[in-house]
């Protein structure tokens, strides 16, 4: 049997400061003009695809920084998507900044935040990234920040699985495609196309070493994680120059064998795409990583009881 989906990764070269969010949507639209096209049922677009990245700054004031997120998806700036997105019978994934609605107690959250949409323009599914990266306060000696622990808090929810687009699809956002609880969380609900948008700036200050492993260390992840739960994967770049920063493009599309099926080759905007047998999965899930068989749940329980390092004597 075969299940196709012909899905279209929709990378963004760098949007600027000054850059509006119309011109922004207008890039989209290209794009998904493009994507369409090309036969593409679901394009996907990258992390806080809406505006430039900006946890490189640090405000003192947080509320000085309102005007990145949105307040309401579809919002009035972004209808126009959504509008062209229905009529060409085209799904999409968005991620964005997200100020929520007061609370109970009357607080406004913050999320960075990635959104499924479907043909018909129904929001079927919405993920809050679960690993935040980078620090709380303003560290002065980087040459760039990346205060998103400043400017996002946790997911409340965590990974889910939604039945869409004739499969069972997945989100997850940047750095969480680092982790291997990602994929496995989601492959225990028999996740068989995982979403994920990034923004990867090449120069990480922690360990400038790291630098020239970035975009191997991109596809290891993502082809490891791929593979091991034999799920397909989409990531999907913000790249290119951006207020001074250099970031990662090589968006790929990843089978469930591990294997890379399509990537770019510019730090631009740049579509890709790949006709995806959702029934491959099995080929994973029902062999070599047949969970219900392999697998050996009362060794991992140091997983979820522990966060850190515990040494034995
Ligand atoms: N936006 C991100 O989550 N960026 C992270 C950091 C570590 C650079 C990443 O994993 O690419």
């Amino acid at each position: 049997m075969s299940r196709f989906l012909t899905v279209g990764a929709a990378q963004m070269g760098p949007i600027q400061k000054t850059d509006s969010r119309e011109s922004v949507v207008n890039r989209l639209v290209a794009l998904m003009a493009q994507a369409k096209a090309r036969g593409c049922e679901l394009v996907v677009f990258p992390e806080l695809t809406l505006t430039t990245f900006f946890p490189r700054w640090f405000v003192k004031d947080l509320t000085e920084a309102d005007h990145w997120y949105e307040t309401a998806m579809p919002s009035p700036v972004t209808q126009p998507l959504f509008d062209f997105a229905r009529s060409m019978g085209i799904g999409f994934s968005l991620g964005y900044a997200e100020l929520t609605e007061p609370d109970a107690n009357g607080l406004r959250h913050r999320y960075n935040t990635q959104i499924l949409v479907e043909r018909d323009g129904t929001v079927v599914g919405k993920y809050r990234k679960v690993h935040i990266p980078g620090h709380e306060e303003h560290e002065p000696d980087r040459p760039f920040q990346h205060a998103e622990r400043y400017y996002f808090e946790l997911s409340p929810e965590g990974f889910h699985v939604w039945k869409a687009f004739g499969g069972r699809m997945g989100m997850m956002i940047c750095n969480d495609r680092r982790w291997p609880e990602t994929y496995r969380t989601m492959g225990l609900k028999g996740v068989e196309m995982i979403l994920c948008g990034y923004n990867t700036p090449l120069h990480y200050a922690p360990d400038p070493g790291q630098n020239v492993l970035q975009g191997f260390h991109n596809s290891l992840v993502m082809q490891a994680g791929a593979y091991q739960n034999g799920t397909w994967v989409v990531g999907v770049a913000k790249a290119g120059v951006e207020e001074g920063v250099d970031s990662l493009g090589q968006s790929c599309i990843i089978a469930p064998s591990g294997q890379i099926v399509a990537q770019t080759i510019s730090n631009d905007d740049e579509l890709i795409m790949a006709r995806c047998d959702l029934d491959w999965c099995k080929k994973y899930k029902e062999t070599l990583f047949d969970f219900d068989r392999y697998r050996s749940p009362e060794f991992y329980t140091a997983i979820t009881a522990q966060r850190g390092v515990v040494l034995e004597d």
